[in-house]
């Protein structure tokens, strides 16, 4: 009777967290927790007991062995499956290796792939060593550019209380194969190398370190004055060079696989060496070198523009570029994948392939502070796979990507937000698979609910939503290479117009659009700042011709008369009133795609997406009548008849205050606030 009454609770705990479970916080680690597979391995240790749990819990096929080897073909992340006569084999020469060969396997069961069904062998080795996240986290919780409430390191209680989310954070960091992340916003406080902080950063390092995750940290330049009272922070200061000596040695007593440090230096009014006469490699070395002993590096960011007359788009590498050769071998350059900062889109950054001798490493964003925060969806693998045409991944050893995680039950605000998450990781890990097959596999990982058997009637559907919404964006927000059209501040809404007294020119939109009466667009070509210049011959000669230049790009490189004659043979005018309004379009058809998908998805992230996609559609009509009716003023040109007619007034527009900060907007709270 007793036995029945516990079979009784334990079903009804059992149904009642897969009732719980469907809120998205199980991201892509859906399977079934029920297998009671066999597993051996031919050693024990921390990692090699969460490989094997988990194939215990979800493996439904033959024996499993991990086997703890070392093989020429496989890097140290690597892992080789094959099929033997006992079951399946996964092989690696470290123990990481077979905790990514576990969730790689469990992945192909999810998927049904036919890769397990073959006798191929599978052999998997990661491009970039070093796949890290960054998180904008600040001390208090919020996070700069966060939509998905707050920050999950709950510093006021750690390192006592250890949150159940630290290690699902880890796990599900591993499931894709990212081995690093960076917890602390990159504008960072001096607090976070305190004695008291080192303690809570080191309990959220021992969580981590089964799941090969390291920890690194953003360190503020100027932390010797500040913690410590020094009358300097110059890099060749004996003083400012024993103090971080003596306080990265007193990090790796405390951690001794501790990743680094990432600097954000002379930035945004962040310190750093040129404050004292110095370069950034001189600072980036005095780092490096008081790494060095423990094989720690420094991730040095390259984002830099100062207010001076130089195009912004050319201040990075004017400022790295004459540096190449000089930084420590544990130096890693970071940059942002395009030249400005995350719009919808840019061209690659031309400091890639310029700095031969530097270790350099991309930045991307995650979280969407130019692509509508956690109220559209965007899904970035197709922006980032533009990227590696012109980037390959052979090139560098790490990549890094801005956190869009929070504490909202499934992780990043929006539902489909995670897929970029998975995406980055995926991508990391092999950055040649396609933007089709990583949508693909989350979506099928993620979003379906249980029980569904045939998503063959909305599957296609779905896919072909995540992959055209990226572009979607950009029609509806900043086509034709248009960039920097935000409202101050916060990066949501559109404001062309925007004026703000006393500000520095290159934080207004009329710096990036120069909208005029003859016509609109930045003249980067050689007849104006010559950031064409910047790039390889071949592709500073199409960009630098209207005629060959790519359109997407068009009026990122020049400025163009509103009745340039396009491709389509249609003006300018007309062919970017026919962007803003595709991409209104574009988000109206996903509306409808999504609708039709309810039977297939949970009902309550069925109705969450619904209502964000409704905030999208007006959002997308928000911004093309704020964009088309402002650079009508300069074209005065219609808009042509056939399209969408505005329907606000531009003085109206004008008028939108958001009344939200750059540094928290907890999802769901965009929702027309103020609107
Ligand atoms: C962390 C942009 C963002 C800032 C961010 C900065 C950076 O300017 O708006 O919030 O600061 O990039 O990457 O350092």
């Amino acid at each position: 009777m007793k036995h029945k009454i516990y079979l009784l609770i334990g079903l009804l705990l059992s149904s009642f967290s897969i009732l719980q479970a469907e809120d998205g916080s199980r991201l892509w680690l859906r399977q079934p927790q029920n297998a009671h597979a066999q597993v051996t391995a031919n050693k024990q240790s921390p990692t090699i007991g969460l490989a094997t749990r988990e194939l215990q819990q979800a493996w439904q096929g033959a024996p499993v062995t991990l086997e703890l080897k070392k093989d020429k073909q496989l890097d140290k992340d690597g892992f080789r499956i094959r099929h033997t006569s006992d079951g399946l084999t996964i092989t690696s020469p470290d123990e990481i290796g077979l905790l990514y060969g576990t969730y790689h396997l469990l992945r192909l069961q999810a998927l049904q792939s036919n890769d397990l069904k073959t006798d191929n062998e599978i052999i998997e080795n990661p491009a970039y060593q070093l796949r890290i996240l960054n998180h904008w986290d600040n001390m208090d919780r919020t996070i700069e550019r966060g939509y998905a409430g707050k920050s999950l390191w709950n510093w006021d209680e750690l390192p006592n209380t250890l949150s159940d989310r630290y290690e699902a954070y880890a796990r599900a960091n591993a499931s894709i194969g990212i081995n690093g992340t960076v917890l602390n916003n990159v504008n960072a406080s001096p607090q976070i190398l305190s004695a008291e902080y080192l303690q809570k950063v080191k309990a959220l390092a021992d969580v981590f370190r089964p799941y090969g995750i390291r920890v690194y940290l953003s360190v503020n330049f100027a932390s010797p004055m500040v913690l410590d009272s020094l009358p300097t922070a110059d890099p060749l200061d004996k003083e400012v060079i024993r103090w971080w000596k003596n306080k990265t040695k007193e990090i790796y007593k405390l951690i001794p696989d501790f990743g680094g440090f990432l600097v954000k230096a002379n930035s945004e009014g962040q310190p750093g060496p040129c404050d004292f006469g110095r370069t950034h490699a001189e600072g980036a070395n005095m780092l490096a070198d008081a790494l060095k002993p423990y094989k720690g590096i420094v991730m040095w960011r390259a984002f830099v523009y100062s207010p001076s007359d130089a195009d912004r788009a050319k201040q990075a590498y004017l400022e790295f570029q004459p540096l190449d050769g000089q930084f420590r071998p544990n130096v890693i350059v970071q940059v942002k994948n395009g030249p400005v900062d995350f719009q919808p889109r840019e061209p690659y950054s031309p400091l890639f392939g310029s700095m031969k001798h530097t270790s350099l490493m991309a930045e991307f964003q995650i979280t969407q502070e130019y692509l509508g925060h956690s109220n559209h969806i965007a899904y970035l693998a197709p922006m980032w796979e533009e990227f590696f045409q012109f980037v390959p991944a052979t090139s560098q050893k790490a990549i890094a990507g801005v956190s869009n995680i929070g504490t909202d039950a499934n992780w990043c605000g929006h539902p489909f937000a995670q897929a970029n998450w998975y995406a980055f990781g995926r991508l990391a890990w092999n950055p040649q698979l396609g933007s089709d097959e990583i949508a693909d596999e989350w979506l099928k990982q993620t979003i379906y609910k249980e029980g569904v058997t045939d998503i063959s009637p909305i599957h296609t559907d779905l896919k072909k939503m995540m992959l055209e919404s990226r572009e979607a964006v950009v029609d509806y927000m900043m086509p034709l290479g248009l960039h920097h059209l935000f409202a101050w501040g916060h990066h949501y809404g559109p404001e062309p117009w925007c004026k703000v007294p006393g500000a520095r020119p290159d934080w207004l939109p009329s710096y990036y659009h120069k909208a005029d009466a003859q016509g609109i667009g930045f003249d980067r070509s050689s007849t104006g700042s010559n950031a064409v210049a910047q790039y390889p011959d071949s592709l500073a000669r199409l960009y630098n011709n209207l005629a060959t230049c790519p359109e997407e790009y068009l009026l990122w490189f020049h400025h163009v008369p509103w009745r340039h004659t396009m491709k389509s043979g249609r003006t300018l005018w007309d062919e970017l009133c026919r962007h803003y309004d595709a991409g209104v379009q574009q988000v109206k058809k996903f509306q409808k795609t999504w609708d039709k998908a309810e039977a297939f998805v949970d009902a309550d992230c069925f109705k969450d997406v619904q209502s964000r996609l409704k905030i999208q559609a007006r959002d997308a009509v928000w911004w093309k009548d704020a964009c088309l009716l402002y650079f009508q003023q300069f074209s005065q040109m219609p808009i042509p008849y056939d399209i969408e007619r505005p329907i606000h007034e531009l003085d109206d527009l004008e008028k939108v205050q958001l009344g939200i900060s750059n540094y928290e907007c907890p999802s769901g709270e965009l929702l027309n606030r103020n609107r």
